[in-house]
């Protein structure tokens, strides 16, 4: 089934509306069964056109369900792509509110800033490797606008794979400095450890995070250009909190992030 423009115009005001009056709504799918990947990325780029007319600057891309943990807790079995927003920025330290967002979890991310556009198709963890400027840790609060987090891929593909607020903390480092695969990462909830994993996790290497990406781009007529900050995906699976949660992740060799979540 082939979804007009206007239904697309639509299905991403209804999905940004969700976000911007925080509440959650049933999963598109359930009303257009048939609509297709590239459709569900349309909608997502209308979500993206929206934000922008408005001034809300596009700063980072991200890539999600990259990790074997969290496909498995959410039942798919391939990664998706999606972007984030100034407005979702929050600082190192601070405070995070949950009267803002629906039911967030927070995600550990190893994240990259390129110093060269990556096209696909054929781009692969080799040229990912020489585009790196430098890497960086962050965590992510994803907030699926889908009632109880319940989602199919294509219904989280429209809404922008949960996107909802982003920390980047640590420090910079070379790549070459770093082997992203054995890079361990802690996540702890109030003091207490709550899962760990290494960059592997990540698809075998973060980087393949973003070859993928670049590929997916690519076969969708776009590419990622030099200086774009990239969130490689959930290490391990997402960690639900609430009010009163002091979160911090720590990562190996690049410092840890930490924020608090408040009313
Ligand atoms: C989709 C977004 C997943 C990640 O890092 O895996 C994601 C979701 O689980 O709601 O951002
Ligand atoms: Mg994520």
């Amino acid at each position: 089934m082939a979804l007009s423009a206007a239904t697309i115009a639509e299905l991403a005001q209804h999905l940004e509306d969700a976000q911007l009056q925080v509440h959650d709504v049933v999963k598109i799918t359930d009303a257009y069964p048939d609509m297709s990947w590239s459709e569900s990325y349309d909608i997502q780029d209308a979500i993206r056109s929206r934000k922008e007319a408005r001034g809300d600057k596009t700063v980072g891309l991200k890539a999600g369900l990259t990790s074997f943990a969290k496909m498995k807790q959410m039942g798919v079995d391939v990664p998706c792509f999606g972007f984030v927003s100034a407005s979702m920025a929050r600082p190192d330290g601070g405070d995070i509110r949950m009267s803002e967002l629906i039911h967030p979890k927070v995600e550990a991310e190893i994240c990259i800033v390129t110093k060269a556009p990556l096209r696909g198709p054929g781009c692969h963890v080799g040229a990912v490797l020489a585009a790196i400027d430098y890497v960086i840790p962050a965590v992510e609060i994803i907030d699926s606008r889908y009632r109880d987090f319940k989602f199919d891929l294509k219904s989280v593909i429209a809404d922008n794979t949960s996107a909802a607020r982003f920390v980047i903390g640590g420090r910079p480092r070379d790549v070459d400095e770093l082997d992203l695969r054995t890079l361990g990462v802690v996540l702890e909830k109030n003091g207490q450890i709550q899962s760990m994993a290494a960059g592997a996790a990540v698809l075998g290497h973060p980087a393949a995070a973003v070859a993928m990406m670049a590929n997916h781009l690519g076969a969708r007529g776009q590419e990622i250009p030099a200086g774009s900050f990239i969130m490689t995906g959930g290490v391990t699976e997402a960690i639900a909190v609430a009010a009163g949660d002091n979160v911090l992740v720590r990562f190996q060799d690049l410092g840890s992030v930490s924020m608090r979540f408040v009313p």
